[in-house]
C-alpha cells in the first residue's frame, strides 16, 4: 500500500520519481505527490488528488527541476483523499516527508507539537513525523541523528523518507514495520517501498531490516541499525524482468494476468518435478528434516491468500494426512492460541509484507511453532526473510489489484506442499505419482478453460443490473466459491457472498428470488449429487442459476439454469482450474459496470498496514 520513491542524483529526477510512482500505483491511488530540493536549496512540491496521472500533468505544465526528490502515491488511512493530505508533508519550508504505515501514537504526538508552536495542515497521521524532525533537529547536529531521535519516539509502522532542503546531498530512510528498499546506481542512489518502482534505473538492491534508519548520498549509503550502530545490508542484483509493468496487448492488468496462468504455472513447477518426483530444496535447506516432524499445519494469510489457503487443508488433511487449521492473520494475531505439538506455521502472501501476517510470523515464533513456511511471489520480501522455508511462486509481477495468477500459483505451491509433507505421512507412490501427473497436465487444460472467455463475456451481461449474488461450492470448491465471490466484490462492485451449498436451507435460502443471481461451482465428484440437491433447492425457489461443470456432471442449461462447459480435469486440480472461469465472469461483469478493473475504489494491493 502506498508507494514511496526517492532519488539523489546530479541530474533532474522528477521523470524518475513519477515513473517510479506510476509502477507503484497499484499500491495506492488516491492521491499523489512529490517533494523536489533544487540547486538553489529550496523546496518545492507538487500534489494532486486522484492518480499519478494527475500529477504527471501538473509536472508537465510546471516542471520542477532538481536532483534530490521523494514522491508518494497514497491510500489513506487517517484523513480523507484530499490534496492536503497527500504526502509530502513539510514543515517550516524545509523539512519533507513521505511515509508509509501509520503512527500510531499519533494524536499525543501531535498535541505535543501544537504545544510547541507547530501548526497541522492535514489531518494525516504522518504530519507529526514531519514537524517532530524539525523539532528534534534544533538539537542535533544532523539530519541524520535528528531522524534518529524522532523515530525512537513513534509507536506503530513506519516506512519514510525525509529530505531537509538546507541539505540536498542526503535522504535519510527509515524502516520499521513498512519495506524500504535501497537501489543503487553509479553516481546516484534510490530509495523505494518496492523494487518495482527502480527498475528502470538499477537493478542492484539492498533491503533495510526493521528498525534500521539510513543516510543516502550519491556516492554512499549509511545504514544504522536500532541502536545506531553501522551495519551492512548486502546489495543483491534483483533477478526481475523490467517491461512486468506493461499491459501488452490486453486492455486491464488484470485481464493480462489472467491470460498469463497457464504460463505462471508452468514457470512455477519448472524444475521443481525433476523425473516426475518433487524436489523438495525448492522450499529451502532442512525442508525434508521439518516435513517429517510435522504432525499439525497451521495456515494463515488474508483476503484472496486465505482462499488458497482453505483449499490446502482439504488437501493436507485428505491427502498428505495431517491435521490442519487456517486462520485469518489479523484474527490469530491478537489471540492466545493453542500451538499443537511440531506445528508448522505456513503464512500465504503474494507480495511477502502483508502487514497482519508478518506479525502473525513473528507472533508464531514466540509462542513455540516449531518452524514456519511461507508461500509467496516476491524473492527477498520479508516473509520470505523471515521464514525458515520458502516457495516461491513464478507468477511475475501481479499488478491488477483483483489476484488472479497469484492466487492459482500459490495453490500450485501449496499442493507440492501437501506432496512433500505427505511422502512422509504415509501418502503412497501411485498418489504421489497421480499429484504429480495432474500437476504436469494444468497449463494445458487452463488454456482449455481459457478458451471460454467469450461465452462467460456473453453471461456478464445478465449481472449488469444486479446488486446481489451468491456462489455456492462444497469440498474444495467452497473457498474456490469464496474466492470468485471476492473477485465480483472487489472490481464489479456487487455484493457477493459464497455459502458452503449444505447451509443454504441454514438461512440464505431466504435471499433466493430472481434478482439473485446464483453461481455454482460443480465439476463431477463426490459430492456432485448432494450439490444437486441443493441445486433443486434453489430451483423450487425460483432462483436463477450459473452453473460452471463439467460435462460428467449432467447438468442441461433450462429456463432457470445457464451451464458452462468446464472441460473434464483430474478431482485434485480442479479447485485450480474452476478459479479462472469466476475471474473472467468478475472481469467482464466489471467492464460492463465500467469500473477501474486494475484499482478498484478503496482498494490498493500489498496491504502493508493494519
Ligand atoms: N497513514 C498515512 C499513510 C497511509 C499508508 O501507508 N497507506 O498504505 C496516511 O494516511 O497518509
Amino acid at each position: 500500500m502506498c508507494g514511496i520513491v526517492g532519488a539523489v542524483a546530479q541530474r533532474d529526477v522528477a521523470d524518475i520519481l513519477v515513473e517510479g510512482l506510476k509502477r507503484l500505483e497499484y499500491r495506492g491511488y488516491d492521491s499523489a505527490g512529490v517533494a523536489i530540493t533544487n540547486n538553489n536549496n529550496e523546496l518545492l512540491t507538487a500534489k494532486r488528488l486522484g492518480k499519478v496521472q494527475e500529477l504527471a500533468q501538473a509536472l508537465i505544465e510546471t516542471p520542477l527541476t532538481g536532483g534530490t526528490g521523494i514522491a508518494h502515491t497514497r491510500w489513506a488511512t487517517h484523513g480523507a483523499p484530499s490534496e492536503v493530505n497527500a504526502h509530502p508533508h513539510v514543515s517550516n519550508s524545509t523539512i519533507a516527508v513521505v511515509h508509509n504505515g501509520i503512527i500510531e501514537n499519533h494524536e499525543a504526538l501531535r498535541s505535543r507539537l501544537q504545544g510547541l508552536g507547530y501548526e497541522f495542515l492535514s489531518q494525516t497521521d504522518t504530519e507529526v513525523i514531519t514537524h517532530l524532525v524539525h523539532h528534534e533537529l534544533k538539537s542535533s547536529d544532523s539530519l541524520l541523528s535528528a531522524v534518529q531521535k524522532t523515530v525512537k519516539q513513534l509507536e506503530g509502522a513506519y516506512g519514510t523518507v525525509v529530505m531537509d532542503s538546507r541539505d540536498k546531498d542526503n535522504l535519510i530512510v527509515a524502516r520499521s514495520g513498512s519495506p524500504l528498499v535501497i537501489g543503487y546506481g553509479v553516481g546516484e542512489n534510490f530509495i523505494a517501498s518496492d523494487i518495482m518502482a527502480l527498475l528502470p534505473v538499477t537493478r542492484k538492491f539492498s533491503y533495510l531490516e526493521e528498525g534500521d534508519v539510513a543516510q543516502i548520498s550519491r556516492f554512499n549509503v549509511s545504514v544504522f541499525d536500532s541502536n545506531g550502530k553501522p551495519v551492512e545490508r548486502e546489495a543483491k542484483e534483483a533477478n526481475v524482468s523490467h517491461d512486468s509493468g506493461d499491459k501488452g496487448e490486453y486492455r486491464h492488468y488484470m485481464l493480462k494476468e489472467t491470460y498469463e496462468q497457464p504460463t505462471a504455472i508452468r514457470n512455477t513447477l519448472d524444475g521443481r518435478l525433476v523425473a516426475g518426483k518433487l524436489d523438495i530444496n525448492t522450499f529451502g535447506e532442512g525442508a525434508d528434516e521439518i516435513f517429517k516432524n510435522v504432525e499439525h499445519v497451521q495456515i494463515i494469510a488474508c483476503g484472496t491468500s486465505y482462499h488458497s489457503g482453505m483449499v490446502a487443508r482439504y488437501w493436507l488433511e485428505e491427502l498428505a494426512g495431517v491435521s490442519c487449521n487456517i486462520e485469518i492473520a489479523s484474527e490469530f494475531r491478537y489471540r492466545k492460541s493453542f500451538v499443537p505439538k511440531n506445528s508448522l506455521l505456513v503464512t500465504i502472501s503474494q507480495s511477502g509484507e502483508t502487514a497482519d501476517t508478518l506479525a502473525a510470523l513473528r507472533l508464531a515464533k514466540e509462542i513455540g511453532y516449531q518452524s514456519s513456511l511461507v508461500i509467496c511471489n516476491v524473492p527477498g520480501s520479508s516473509l520470505v526473510r523471515e521464514s525458515d522455508l520458502a516457495f516461491m511462486t513464478k507468477a511475475g509481477a501481479e499488478i491488477g489489484v483483483a489476484s488472479t495468477k497469484a492466487f492459482t500459483t500459490q495453490l500450485v505451491g501449496l499442493l507440492m506442499m501437501t506432496l512433500a509433507i505427505g511422502k512422509h505421512h504415509g501418502m503412497s507412490d501411485e498418489k504421489q505419482a497421480e499429484i504429480t501427473q495432474s500437476l504436469m497436465s494444468l497449463p494445458a487444460k487452463l488454456d482449455e478453460v481459457l478458451a471460454l472467455a467469450s461465452s462467460i463475456e456473453d453471461l456478464a451481461e445478465d449481472f449488469a443490473d444486479k446488486h446481489h449474488a451468491l456462489f455456492l461450492g462444497r469440498g474444495d470448491q467452497y473457498p474456490i466459491a469464496m474466492e470468485g465471490a471476492l473477485k465480483l466484490k472487489e472490481i464489479s462492485y456487487i455484493h457477493a457472498e459464497a455459502y458452503a451449498a449444505g447451509e443454504l436451507k441454514h438461512g440464505p435460502l431466504a435471499l433466493i428470488d430472481a434478482e439473485m443471481p446464483v453461481i455454482v461451482v460443480a465439476p463431477k465428484n463426490d459430492l456432485i449429487e448432494k450439490l444437486k440437491s441443493n441445486v433443486e433447492e434453489v430451483r423450487a425457489r425460483g432462483g436463477l442459476m450459473y452453473v460452471f461443470a463439467d460435462s460428467d456432471a449432467h447438468f442441461a442449461s433450462d429456463d432457470t439454469m445457464k451451464v458452462i462447459d468446464v472441460p473434464i480435469c483430474d478431482d485434485i486440480i480442479a479447485p485450480i482450474v474452476y478459479t479462472l472461469p469466476l475471474q473472467l465472469l468478475s472481469y467482464y461483469v466489471a467492464i460492463i459496470k465500467g469500473t477501474d478493473v486494475d484499482q478498484p475504489r478503496n482498494l490498493a494491493k500489498s496491504v502493508t498496514v493494519e
